[in-house]
């Protein structure tokens, strides 16, 4: 048992997570002066902005909108120094957080939550970690995060490589020096393409293992405006209001000139509209056109710009083809680069296309191709994440009548309002799958989340209920309702294989995880309370 282990200890809440999910939960019992434990397996606060530390991580929301929003004080005093903020600042202001609002001491650090289980008798939750820890609770909190476990694939030889191995998802806490090295990175997700260019600048090599190309746009990311930044610190609360109306919770500055369908343009005008777009950089391309994700035409036509300019950047013409993506565009989560393409100009930066040369196996130097074996000092695995219930399940999680939530999610996770379980009583899962989460500015769902559990909590307590817990018909209707609105989109086409889906994990049911549509998820998240609590069972 750890120095900082605790047996028998009851507390109101317990929280997994130190992320931005984690703290801000933290925060809000500490205003309700309620007793509440953060579990955090990491050896800081910053979630996901804590692992994912690898060369070139940067958050692709912009910084103004990628920041908590419930403290005026600090959204005032709060200064980002660009437009698109890189990870050493999102953690830096996830410490300054928890340092301002004095969450550390409630936070036990380097403890991994291994098992819950809901007690029927006193409807309380028992918690146990890695580290020895056995507490109670009245509330367990998965604050756990969408992209927390890492995907490591299973690769013949794998553990017989003999150079230094890394996944983005777990990047070290030391500096990684690439200089003189002949470096490999398999994947062209987000990770990979951002981590591409700043590899690239060290190594002696680097060389890209690409099994599916990725649309990625540039940023266009630059130091902050000091002009646009007091203009929204003078305005902040409309800004943010904006925001919370937009279908991503974001974007509300640069979409309130929103375009017609694309059909409604001529060809001309769609390829100026697009133009002007792709130039403001970041997600802006994507909704050029409010029917990209919706219409096969439409998202046609975006994708064949988007692979002109792939075209028009990587000067040897047969690179420029393989990096060309065939899926739909928008159905996989858009990267956001700052010089990924223009990487592949450098004499030594090279593509492996493993459609028709796929991996057969890694040895002790390196990796084997069908057409042979490429020695490196280091590989880079950039190949994602457990999305959406990966972290969650780690956790040996057992409700009412010790049915298992592996089970019971094992054909996909079911949620009411991606908040809650039948027969897991008490137990709230922040921006879970069935919610909104990864489609949105996160800090924006997170502040859903956090604000609706903290409000319901003090509901509970002024009507004296032990325990809510959503209702079979609520949720089947809720798991119903999120499959007919994703399957109205393009997110669900069968020749996509993304992360939403499950499809990037061996043996996972492919099943569309998140929700589209921000704001009329919080609508009915509001209309639910006003019905006291409409789809759950308080008692
Ligand atoms: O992971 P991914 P990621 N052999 O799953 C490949 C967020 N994020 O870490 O597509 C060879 O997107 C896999 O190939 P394929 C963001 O939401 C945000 O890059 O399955 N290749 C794919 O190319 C993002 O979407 C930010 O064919 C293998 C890659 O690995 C999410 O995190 C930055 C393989 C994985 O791509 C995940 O991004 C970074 C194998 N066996 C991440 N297995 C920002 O805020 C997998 N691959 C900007």
């Amino acid at each position: 048992m750890s120095d900082s282990a605790k047996e028998n200890q009851n507390y109101d809440v317990v929280i997994v997570g130190a992320g931005f999910a984690g703290l801000y939960m933290l925060h809000r019992m500490h205003q309700a002066g309620r007793t509440a434990r953060v579990f955090e397996a990491g050896s800081g606060v910053g979630g996901t902005w804590y692992w994912n530390r690898y060369p070139g991580a940067r958050c692709d929301i912009q910084s103004m909108e990628y920041s908590y929003s419930f403290s005026e004080e600090l959204q005032q005093d709060w200064e980002w120094p660009e437009k698109y903020s890189a990870q050493p600042d999102i953690e830096k202001y996830a410490n300054h957080v928890a340092d301002r609002f004095n969450l550390r001491s409630d936070i036990q650090f380097d403890t991994r939550v291994s098992e819950a289980s809901f007690d029927d008798d006193d409807s309380s939750w028992k918690i146990q970690t890695d580290q020895g820890d056995v507490v109670t609770a009245q509330f367990f909190i998965m604050a756990t995060g969408c992209l927390s476990s890492t995907n490591m694939p299973e690769i013949e030889g794998m553990d017989n490589y003999t150079g230094d191995t890394y996944h983005t998802g777990q990047w070290p806490k030391d500096d990684v020096d690439f200089t003189g090295k002949n470096v490999a990175i398999i994947g062209t997700g987000s990770s990979a393409i951002q981590s591409t260019p700043v590899i690239a600048q060290q190594a002696e090599s680097l060389t890209v293992y690409q099994r599916t190309p990725s649309y990625s746009l540039p940023s266009a990311n630059h130091p902050s405006d000091p002009e646009y930044v007091a203009d929204v610190k003078a305005n902040y609360k409309e800004f943010r209001e904006a925001n919370q109306k937009m279908p991503a919770g974001t974007g509300a500055e640069w979409l309130k000139d929103m375009n017609e369908p694309m059909m409604t343009y001529s060809p001309e005008e769609q390829q100026e509209i697009m133009e002007s777009m792709w130039t403001k950089g970041g997600f802006t391309f994507v909704r050029s056109f409010p029917d990209i994700t919706l219409d096969y035409a439409a998202n046609e036509i975006a994708a064949d710009f988007v692979r002109d300019k792939i075209r028009g950047t990587v000067e040897d013409a047969d690179t420029a083809e393989l990096l060309c993506p065939e899926i739909v565009i928008g159905c996989k989560r858009m990267v956001i680069d700052s010089g990924y393409y223009e990487s592949f100009n450098e004499k030594h930066v090279h593509l492996i296309d493993l459609r028709d040369n796929p991996i057969e196996g890694i040895e002790e130097t390196g990796i084997r191709t069908s057409d042979g074996l490429r020695e490196y000092d280091a590989i880079v695995y950039a190949t994602g994440f457990d999305a959406m219930t990966g972290s969650i399940l780690k956790v040996d999680i057992k409700g009412r009548e010790n049915k298992s939530l592996r089970d019971e999610w094992v054909a996909g996770p079911r949620t009411y309002l991606g908040l809650n379980s039948v027969d897991f009583p008490n137990m709230f899962t922040i921006t879970g799958p069935g919610s909104p989460s990864v489609l949105t500015n996160m800090m924006v769902s997170i502040e859903q989340h956090v604000d609706w559990i903290s409000d319901c909590i003090a509901y509970m307590d002024e009507k004296e209920f032990a325990t809510i817990e959503a209702t079979q018909d609520a949720q089947d209707e809720w798991v119903d309702h999120v499959n007919s609105v994703a399957d109205k989109t393009l997110f669900t086409d069968p020749n996509c294989n993304s992360w939403y889906l499950g499809a990037n994990v061996e043996g996972k049911t492919r099943v569309f995880m998140p929700l589209p549509g921000y704001p009329a998820y919080k609508e009915k998240c509001e209309e639910v309370v006003a019905n006291g609590y409409e789809g759950f069972n308080l008692a």
